[in-house]
């Protein structure tokens, strides 16, 4: 050791893509909107997003988030959120008389879609999952009488089908893609003939976000992964760097968090965020570590992301109204208690 400081040693990598995926974009904006369009309160089933500071900072602009449609008065508006809902849900709501807004993720409903179709065609359907999670309590609720939850290569053992030569997999959106093929590897040592999903289940910015703080693991003393601590594609980071070879490993909602005795001795830290994370939190990341001697950061970026989604359509519907009436001087559209959202 000895002519080296420890001072010039020290560098971050900031993995790339992190953060907002394209269904939390749509998911917090469609709540914003709906708050500009309708006024307060609006009310949200679930957090929008599983990420503590989105939901603060929504609920200071008028958003009440409640458990259950039941909470919800009736005649109002109420945001599904980004994690889906299970088809009860939209009928509690309906007998309720109140105005949904659905911002499940669009890939969220082309699971809930294969588990529909599958269903159908009578197979046994293995969700891989983790129990409990609202995902996949909504995709469940499509087709209760054919799902199995399976929850990690451990629960395959416990796994029992009708017919096993009609059995699918599916599974929750944010798992660790390598632990899901684990599963996956002991499900077909005891179901051969079990068939995959049409297209991958784990969405593309799951994916993504694994691969590049993988990249960003293999160098890194400290691993910080910026998100709460109930949003699985969060919590998953943390375990994929450690697989990745992180000597150590943390999820913290934002900088304050962060404890000092985690940089001892270290380096190389690495930083990512959840799909559902801010990147202003990173950010005050990025200016803690600065402030300690960690003011160099490279990017480590293996793949771009360009996708987008078109706003929930009820609200779309209701935007263009209102644009429609101010650009054709006609009234303007009423708030949605008047006819706005969906019901
Ligand atoms: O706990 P999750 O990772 O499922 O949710 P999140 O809100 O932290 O991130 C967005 C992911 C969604 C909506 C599930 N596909
Ligand atoms: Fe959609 Fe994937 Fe984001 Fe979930 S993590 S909201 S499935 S894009």
């Amino acid at each position: 050791m000895g002519v080296m400081t420890a001072t010039s040693a020290r560098r971050v990598l900031l993995a790339a893509p992190r953060g907002y995926c394209a269904g939390v974009d749509r998911a917090v904006i469609a709540v914003e909107k709906a708050l500009e369009q309708y006024g307060a309160p609006i009310y949200v089933r679930k957090e929008i997003v599983h990420n503590k500071y989105v939901v603060q900072t929504l609920e200071k602009k008028g958003a009440i988030f409640v458990d259950e449609t039941e909470e919800v008065p009736e005649g109002s508006i109420v945001i599904f959120s980004a994690h889906g809902v299970a088809p009860v849900v939209h009928e509690e709501a309906k007998q309720r008389q109140l105005a949904t807004i659905d911002a499940t993720c669009p890939l969220v409903t082309k699971v809930h879609k294969e588990a529909v179709r599958f269903a159908q065609d009578d197979y046994d359907i293995l969700l891989i999952g983790h129990e409990g999670h609202e995902e996949v309590i909504g995709t469940s609720g499509e087709a209760p009488d054919h799902i199995t939850l399976v929850d990690g290569p451990d629960d395959v053992k416990n796994v029992e089908v009708r017919d096993e030569s009609k059995v699918v997999w599916l599974s929750q959106t944010t798992l660790s893609v390598d632990e899901t093929m684990e599963t996956v590897d002991a499900l077909k040592e005891r179901f051969p003939q079990l068939i995959s999903p049409p297209s991958d289940d784990i969405c593309y910015a799951t994916q993504n976000r694994q691969t590049a703080i993988k990249q960003v693991a293999a160098e890194s003393d400290l691993v910080i992964v910026v998100g709460s601590k109930n949003s699985s594609n969060s919590v998953r980071l943390v375990e994929v760097a450690l697989g990745a070879g992180a000597k150590d490993g943390h999820l913290v909602d934002f900088a304050g968090e962060i404890d000092e005795a985690w940089l001892e001795g270290v380096s190389t830290v690495g930083v990512t965020s959840g799909a559902s994370v801010p990147d202003v939190l990173v950010e005050g990341v990025l200016e803690w570590l600065a402030e300690r001697g960690y003011g160099d950061v490279e990017v480590i970026q293996p793949m771009q992301e360009s996708l987008t989604f078109s706003l929930p359509k009820e609200l779309r519907r209701d935007l263009r109204a209102e644009a429609a009436a101010a650009s054709g001087g006609g009234t303007a559209t009423g708030n949605a208690a008047a006819g706005g959202a969906e019901r």
